[in-house]
């Protein structure tokens, strides 16, 4: 068996968490305890600081399954200290409002070093990944960027001093330094039409028994990977079902700043906004089931009538245990 994961970072992460909790404890009818699971991950959040390279959607997903995560941040080290975040203040270089954990600059300088030396991102990251995944899941979770070009995503604020009325920052500093505390007027994905997907990445969507799109953010992280040059074609045409789980529950987001992003994009901020946006694969779309929480009961009619199969589950991701019962109901919603 072989299931595909399109993930982002933290709803991602901890998403992936539960399945294999899952698939360990024997909770996925017909899928073996063994099964190969490849996460594709969203790497427009991506950001070259301090002559390094940043992958935060990539390093989430390897630190969290490799235990090696701050569980209360989400992202970056556990145990962590901060000298050289201190002494780059010290010095007074920007980005001071972005906080590299020393531990952290470890990964920033083998993956930048590899990559200087000519390795692709997809290369770095199996490398990486031989010190945080293989010990514990041998060859069973493939982690691969969504490309290995470089995509950003960008986001245009107002801003009353520019001539055009408005300013474009890097996504990391509309959600870290602004605090995604302003209308994101546009969001851009630079370089994603030219991007190529990773190897592996579409044989990954074609192959599978089962691709799962996680409850992450439908804007910068899902909606990017989507975005990928052929993944769209890939999930249109694979054999495997293509199921769900909304990461929008009682109207809001459950963290983070998708609520900002999908009005930006003119996307109702509910469990069926998202999955109507996502779209029935019958339709053009992505999706075949869409699995929204209990107090969004209520939608699924609208999302049938939309050509998706539909159902309301608990979807909070508040253990391991819950999580893995999240995956169960998502994999029956599309082959029960
Ligand atoms: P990021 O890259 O770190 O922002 O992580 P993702 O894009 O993978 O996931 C972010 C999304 O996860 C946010 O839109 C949250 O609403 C969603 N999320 C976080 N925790 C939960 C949860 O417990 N349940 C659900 N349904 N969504 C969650
Ligand atoms: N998030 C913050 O809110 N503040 C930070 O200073 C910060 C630093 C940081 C460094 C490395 C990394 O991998 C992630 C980091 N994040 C930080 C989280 C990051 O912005 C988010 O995980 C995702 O990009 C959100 O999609
Ligand atoms: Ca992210």
């Amino acid at each position: 068996r072989a299931l595909t994961v399109l993930s982002g970072g933290i709803g991602g992460a901890r998403f992936l968490q539960g399945l294999l909790h899952a698939l360990d404890t024997g909770r996925l009818p017909g899928v073996e305890p063994d099964a190969v699971i490849t996460v594709v991950t969203n790497t427009a959040d991506d950001l070259w600081v301090h002559g390094l390279k940043v992958c935060p959607d990539l390093d989430t997903v390897m630190y969290t399954l490799g235990d090696g995560i701050d569980p209360g941040r989400g992202w970056g080290r556990r145990d962590e200290t901060w000298s050289v975040r201190e002494e780059l203040a010290a010095y007074g270089v920007e980005p001071t409002w972005f906080g590299l954990g020393d531990r952290d600059v470890a990964t920033h300088l083998v993956r930048t070093q590899m990559l200087e030396a000519g390795y692709p991102l997809s290369e770095v990251t199996t490398a990486l990944c031989r010190r945080w995944l293989t010990p514990t899941y041998g060859e069973r979770v493939r982690l691969l960027p969504m490309t290995d070009d470089r995509v950003e995503t960008h986001v245009a604020v107002a801003d009353p001093d520019a001539p055009s009325g408005k300013r474009v920052v890097h996504f990391q500093e509309y959600w870290i330094r602004l605090a995604a505390a302003v209308p994101a007027e546009t969001v851009v994905s630079v370089g994603l039409d030219e991007a190529a997907p990773a190897p592996g990445v579409l044989e990954a969507i074609s192959g599978a028994d089962l691709v799962i799109v996680p409850p992450s953010n439908p804007v910068v992280s899902v909606g990017t990977i989507l975005g990928v040059p052929g993944v769209r074609d890939a999930l249109a045409a694979t054999a495997a079902p293509v199921v769900g789980l909304s990461p929008i529950v009682g109207g809001q987001h459950v963290r983070g700043m998708a609520q900002q992003l999908l009005t930006s994009i003119g996307v109702e901020v509910s469990a069926a906004g998202v999955g109507l946006h996502y779209g029935a694969r019958s339709r053009g779309g992505v999706l075949d089931g869409w699995l929204v929480d209990s107090v969004d009961a209520d939608a699924v009619p609208a999302l049938e009538a939309a050509g998706l199969r539909a159902a309301a589950a608990p979807l909070m991701m508040t253990s391991a245990d819950a999580t893995a019962a999240m995956a169960a109901a998502a994999l029956d919603l599309v082959t029960g």
